[in-house]
């Protein structure tokens, strides 16, 4: 007798079962009716049992399971001697009290082992979508430089700056009464780096055909220096593209007449036709500014690198070689110099406006000599020691502020320019006079400063200055310095911080101030600064200034970009963010060098 083929699931044959014993046929054959039918009973009693059994017992399947999955953890610790031969059941079920304890131990310390890697994969998982959220911030923060490019290139073209909400052209007088496109060069850089190559290559064709520097036009030259020369030689740098290059090298011709004044401190402004110089009116007693005259170094160093000319490394080094013979009161640098006299002005000392850049072209000037040119490193080690010790202090909240010095006192008031000075120390902490760590922490607190002074108001955007007075602490005070004009500050001392310590708050304080900038500054028309940060429903200003493109954008980005996009160690940013590389040099001067003729 063959019982039926039987078919399985997967729909293979399997061969047929053969249920009794082939070698004794004949004794198959003798058994009567009577004792089939009781063998029979005898089945089908014991086929009930079973059903019954399978479908009333109480489920022991999971406990089976369980036994099984702790089996895995305990079989390294059964003592073989117990001859437990199960003994997940043994444990439990087993009298004993002190074992059951183990065994509650041992069950907490793979639950406790469960949980570990389900963490880790739970984190593996967020590492994931950190980089979907990453993408998703290139992408938004890429979104932001076109709407502010676009809407230039549509409304502004040719222009030096763009008005969002009337829609046209804008300038102010530090671009002179030309329209040069300062909003083009100054976005260039960022431009390349985000990887807008159409937009790029669009603005090289408007730099080549219509930028010409041959116009009656009485410019800044600190803010031409860093705008347009920087930009220029940045854009050269990146791209390789000789057009850059020309025409910074043109530039700084127009700008070299500035410098003939009887100290060679030069005047804040020049006519790029005449070559006349002079002085702003609100200067005092018509001097220049130690922010402009001190922030030439980087792009003059690199003209003389580029041309062979030493005329530009010339120019700045008489600079320097001046002011180091002159006394500085309590250690400090005055803002104001008289270029007739070579006399200080008012004794106004302030890292934010009017003297900000000056200390940051020190260390940068050390940093951009492949830290060769340690007399920059030196006075900036100077400075920097006489600001911490008349300058920086701690509000009564623990804030760490840096107030100005006027008129014999100090003043507790920090300006938004002021916030750069966070990143300025944590760069310049590596190669101090053995207090790297102290100088990293004071850019952190600076940062965290002016993260506050965003935090307490009502945009989330910090105003143009902040008091520390009495309960008054980050925040401003009067109406006139209330305004955001899209500046970068704040965000490029998040950068620099998030390069050196990587911690997680910077990023996240960066986007903040996007999210902010987005939902309070973005108009139809590009991103407007703002004049209330402490409204609700601020005014704008109208005005979508060059540098949100060049530095605030650009910032950004690299915050949320690898540590491999413009390393530190080989671009040093030029106080408009147009980043320049270090400069090999074989000594600390360019004399001597075979790339200056
Ligand atoms: C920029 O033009 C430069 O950063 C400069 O050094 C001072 N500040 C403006 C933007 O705020």
């Amino acid at each position: 007798m063959t019982a039926p083929a039987l078919l399985p699931l997967s729909g293979r044959r399997i061969p047929p079962l053969n249920l009794g014993p082939p070698s004794f046929p004949h004794h198959r054959a003798t058994l009567r009716l009577s004792e089939k039918f009781i063998l029979l009973l005898i089945l089908s009693a014991f086929i009930t049992l079973c059903f019954g059994a399978f479908f009333f017992l109480p489920d022991s399947s999971k406990h089976k399971r369980f036994d099984l999955g702790l089996e895995d953890v305990l079989i390294p610790h059964v003592d073989a001697n117990k001859g437990a031969k199960n003994p997940g059941v043994f444990l439990i079920h087993g009298p004993d009290e002190h074992r059951h304890r183990e065994e509650e131990e041992r069950l907490r310390n793979k639950i406790r082992a469960d949980h570990e890697k389900a963490l880790e994969e739970a984190k593996e998982k967020l590492k994931k979508s950190r980089e979907e959220i990453r993408a998703e911030i290139q992408t938004e923060k890429n979104k932001m430089m076109k709407h502010a490019w676009d809407n230039y290139r549509i409304y502004g073209w040719g222009h030096n700056e763009l008005r969002p909400i009337a829609k046209k052209g804008h300038s102010t007088n530090i671009f002179g009464s030309s329209q040069m496109g300062a909003t083009i060069v100054d976005a260039l850089d960022t431009l390349y780096i985000m990887g807008l190559h159409d937009e790029f290559r669009d603005g090289q064709k408007w730099i080549e055909d219509s930028l010409d520097f041959s116009v009656n036009s009485e410019v800044s030259v600190f803010e031409v220096n860093i705008r347009f020369i920087g930009g220029l030689l940045a854009a050269y740098y990146l791209s390789g593209e000789e057009i850059f290059k020309i025409k910074a090298v043109q530039l700084a011709e127009k700008l070299l007449p500035a410098f003939n004044t009887p100290t060679g401190i030069p005047w804040a402004m020049v006519n790029l036709k005449s070559g006349v110089g002079r002085n702003w009116g609100w200067a005092s007693a018509g001097s220049s500014i130690l922010a402009e005259f001190g922030t030439l170094h980087m792009e003059f160093v690199h003209l003389s690198y580029l041309t062979g000319d030493p005329v530009y490394y010339k120019k700045v080094m008489h600079i320097r070689k001046l002011l180091q013979k002159m006394d500085r009161p309590n250690g400090l640098y005055p803002n104001y110099l008289n270029p007739r006299t070579g006399r200080w002005g008012q004794y106004h000392t302030s890292v934010g406006g009017l003297g900000d850049s000056f200390y940051e072209y020190l260390l940068k000037a050390w940093l951009m000599s492949d830290k060769t040119d340690l007399e920059a490193r030196n006075m900036y080690d100077d400075a920097i020691e006489a600001i911490e010790k008349h300058l920086i202090k701690k509000s009564r909240g623990g804030l760490t502020f840096i107030g100005e010095w006027k008129n014999g006192h100090l003043e507790k008031k920090m300006g938004h320019l002021a916030c750069f000075a966070g990143g300025m120390f944590a760069l310049g902490a590596d190669g101090s006079r053995n207090k790297a760590g102290h100088y990293l922490e004071l850019g952190a607190e600076i940062a965290r400063t002016c993260h506050e002074s965003y935090d307490r108001t009502a945009l989330k955007l910090g105003p143009e200055s902040f008091k520390f007075d009495g309960a008054v602490e980050a925040v401003a005070v009067r109406q006139a310095e209330k305004y955001y004009i899209l500046r970068p500050e704040v965000i490029e001392t998040y950068w620099y911080l998030w390069r050196f310590t990587h911690d997680p708050r910077y990023r996240q304080w960066g986007w903040e101030a996007a999210l902010a900038i987005e939902k309070y500054c973005r108009v139809s028309g590009g991103f407007s600064g703002v004049k209330d940060v402490y409204s609700s429903t601020p005014a704008h200003d109208d005005v979508q200034q060059s540098f949100f493109l060049a530095e605030t954008l650009k910032y950004l980005y690299l915050l949320f970009s690898g540590d491999d996009l413009l390393p530190l160690d080989h671009w040093v940013f030029n106080t408009e963010a147009h980043p320049l590389p270090v400069l090999h040099l074989a000594n600390t001067t360019l004399s001597g060098n075979p790339a200056v003729r």
